[in-house]
C-alpha cells in the first residue's frame, strides 16, 4: 500500500469492506476514488477502483433495475440519519410530512408506505435526515428493512399513544431485539465501539394531542425499558422542537463554519463533523487534498482568542469558524 492515504480514504475502505449491498459498495468505492490522493504513486489503485466501480455497475444492470439497486438503502445526508420504525398507523409518515418537505403519503389506512423515503428536517442551521419506513409487526418485517435500520445513525421507535402504548412499545422493541439489536438512548459517541449490536435509539410517543397529560405521566411511570421517551404530536407539532434538539445531541456532531481569508464567514452551509473531529478532518471534508496542502488555520469561537492560529490536530467545537491557509 502506498503511504499518504487519507483518513477519509481509510474510512471509506472500511465501509466498503462492511458493505452489505451493491449500493453500499458502490457508494463506498466512489468515496474512496474521491478521497484517494491523486498522484503517480496511486495510479494503479485509482485504476483498480474504477474497474471495481464499473464491475458493480455492470452486475447491477444485469440483475435488473428493481433488484439491483437496493431500494431499502437510503444514502445519508445532512447532520445524521434517523430512521423511524413502528407498527402501522403510528404516524411515521405524518412526522416526516410535518417536519420536512418530503412528499410522503399519510393515510388513515395501514400499509400506505411501501418503501423507505427520506426527508430533511431543518434544525437550527443544519438538517437532520428523517427516514419514513414501511410498518413492522411482530409477524412481519419487510425484507430489506433490517438493512435500512442497521445503517441508521439513530433508530426512532414511533408508537401511537392512543392505542395500548405499552403493548406497542414491547412489540416494536422486541422485533428489533430479536434481531440482535441492543437499543440504548446513549448518544452515538458513547456507544461501546466493541459492541456491534448496540444502537442509539429513542422512543417517539406520538399522537400526544389525543390523550391527556396524565396519560403521558402514567406511561412514563409504567414503562421500565431502557429508552428515553419523547412525547410529540406529528399533527399539531407539539414536542417536535424538543425531539429535534434531543436527536441533535444524540447524533454527537458539531457544526463548523468556514471562511476564506479576507472574506466573510460562510454561514449558509456549515459542515457537520463528529464530536472530536480536528481541523484535518474538516479540511478533508472541504476538499480531498486540502489537509495535505494546508499550512495552518485560524479559528474564532467560544473560549478561543479571535483568529487564534491552530494546527491540523486542533479539535474543533460546535459553531467554531475556521479559516484555512494553504
Ligand atoms: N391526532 C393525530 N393523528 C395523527 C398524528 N400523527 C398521525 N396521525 C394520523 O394517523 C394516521 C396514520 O398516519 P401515518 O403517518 O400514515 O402512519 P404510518 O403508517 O405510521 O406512516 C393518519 O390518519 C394521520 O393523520 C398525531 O400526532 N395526532
Ligand atoms: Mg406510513
Amino acid at each position: 500500500m502506498p503511504a499518504n492515504l487519507t483518513p477519509e480514504y481509510e474510512k471509506a475502505d472500511r465501509r466498503y469492506r462492511q458493505a452489505g449491498t451493491d449500493a453500499e459498495k458502490l457508494d463506498a468505492l466512489q468515496e474512496m476514488l474521491r478521497a484517494i490522493p491523486k498522484h503517480k504513486g496511486t495510479d494503479h489503485m485509482q485504476g483498480d477502483l474504477k474497474r471495481r466501480i464499473s464491475q458493480i455497475r455492470k452486475d447491477v444492470a444485469q440483475k435488473g433495475s428493481t433488484r439491483g439497486f437496493d431500494q431499502f438503502h437510503i444514502p445519508k445526508s445532512g447532520a445524521g440519519q434517523v430512521v423511524l420504525i413502528g407498527m402501522p398507523n403510528t404516524g411515521k409518515s405524518q412526522l416526516v410530512a410535518t417536519s420536512t418537505n418530503a412528499p410522503v403519503k399519510v393515510a388513515e389506512y395501514p400499509y400506505a408506505t411501501a418503501l423507505p423515503a427520506p426527508g430533511m428536517w431543518p434544525y437550527e442551521d443544519v438538517q437532520i435526515q428523517l427516514v419514513d419506513t414501511p410498518p413492522i409487526t411482530p409477524e412481519h418485517v419487510p425484507p430489506g428493512l433490517m438493512g435500512t435500520i442497521n445503517y441508521a445513525d439513530i433508530i426512532a421507535l414511533v408508537i401511537d399513544v392512543s392505542s395500548e402504548p405499552l403493548g406497542q412499545i414491547d412489540e416494536t422493541f422486541s422485533v428489533l431485539t430479536e434481531r440482535k439489536l441492543e437499543l440504548t438512548s446513549l448518544p452515538r459517541n458513547q456507544l461501546d465501539p466493541e459492541n456491534h449490536h448496540q444502537r442509539s435509539a429513542i422512543l417517539v410517543v406520538n399522537k400526544l394531542d389525543l390523550v391527556s397529560p396524565g396519560d403521558i405521566e402514567a406511561l412514563r411511570e409504567l414503562y421500565t425499558g431502557p429508552l428515553e421517551i419523547m412525547p410529540v404530536s406529528a399533527t399539531t407539532g407539539e414536542g417536535l422542537d424538543a425531539l429535534g434538539s434531543r436527536l441533535w445531541e444524540m447524533l454527537s456532531v458539531i457544526r463548523v463554519y468556514t471562511k476564506e481569508p479576507g472574506k466573510p464567514i460562510d454561514k449558509a452551509k456549515p459542515y457537520t463533523l463528529d464530536i472530536g473531529a480536528t481541523i484535518a478532518d474538516l479540511a478533508a471534508d472541504i476538499h480531498r487534498d486540502l489537509s495535505e496542502k494546508m499550512k495552518f488555520a485560524r479559528i474564532w469561537g467560544e473560549g478561543r482568542f479571535d483568529g487564534q492560529r491552530a494546527q491540523q490536530s486542533e479539535p474543533l467545537h460546535d459553531k467554531d469558524v475556521v479559516e484555512i491557509h494553504q
